[in-house]
């Protein structure tokens, strides 16, 4: 304990700085790293992400019985449309794969299924299978299960501002009332509490486009494992070591 301060102040500004009973509300994770673990296996690309699908049911599994609220899952990005025709092919078929195979269990779990990202430019098929799984799970209070497709987070603020120069235009707000609050509500994560735990796998230590603003005051966590071999041991790991951070938010 601090000697520092006054007698009387001590316990609640340590408590506010650190609490070590504090699971993350919110957990984001960059699941990076599929590619390479094929390679490293002389396997085909699209082997290594059939195999991080398998490890998002087991995260779910976790994440839930953890206590987490949110899970935030960057699935594809805006920029992956680059990729090979074959490769995206494969991965847009991969949430019908994954809902085909799991929806029964999310529905069991209380899980809600839903996405962030421009939804309505994603295949028909693809689409049509998330959009049965968000209906079939809207009413599901247990872990909101959130997939970041067809997402960018420079275009979600791009097209945030866009939508409130056209509502001040139409006069539904005014510029005076625009504050950091309001604007979130224009931001695909609307409704949302920002992310507490950032964790990406495979080494990389970037934030590749994901939740700009959403991750200002977010706890980053990073490790070399490929999200194919990402387990609940390292995840417990990763919420563990969470705990041990004093969080600030730019206070002292
Ligand atoms: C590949 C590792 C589940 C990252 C995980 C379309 C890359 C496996 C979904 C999924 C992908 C999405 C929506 C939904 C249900 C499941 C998924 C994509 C890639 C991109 F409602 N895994 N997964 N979507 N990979």
């Amino acid at each position: 304990m601090s000697m520092r301060l006054p007698f009387f102040n001590n316990k609640k500004i340590e408590s506010e700085q650190y609490n070590p009973i504090t699971v993350p509300n919110h957990v984001a994770i960059i699941m990076d790293g599929n590619g390479r673990w094929a390679n490293k296996q002389g396997l085909p690309r699209n082997e290594g992400h059939k195999e991080g699908m398998k490890v998002v049911k087991e995260i779910v599994k976790v994440a839930k019985n953890s206590n987490v609220k949110i899970l935030t899952l960057y699935a594809f990005s805006t920029e992956n449309w680059k990729r090979p025709q074959s490769e995206v092919e494969f991965l847009m078929k991969l949430p019908k794969d994954f809902l085909h195979t799991y929806l029964p269990e999310m529905i069991e779990n209380n899980v809600r299924i839903e996405t962030i990202g421009e939804f309505n430019d994603l295949p028909v098929l693809t689409k049509e299978a998330i959009q049965y799984a968000k209906d079939k799970t809207k009413d599901n209070d247990g872990l909101l299960l959130n997939f970041a497709l067809n997402y960018g987070s420079r275009f979600e603020i791009m097209r945030a501002i866009k939508q409130i120069v056209e509502d001040i235009d139409g006069s539904k707000i005014s510029l005076d009332s625009l504050d950091e609050q309001s604007f979130s509500d224009y931001l695909y994560t609307n409704g949302l509490t920002d992310p507490d735990l950032l964790i990406r796998t495979s080494g990389e230590k970037r934030l590749s486009n994901f939740l700009l603003w959403q991750l200002a005051y977010t706890e980053f966590w990073f490790t070399d494992v490929l999200w194919p071999d990402f387990n609940e041991e390292i995840f417990k790991q990763a919420l563990h070591d969470y705990k041990q951070r004093k969080r600030r938010y730019g206070g002292i």
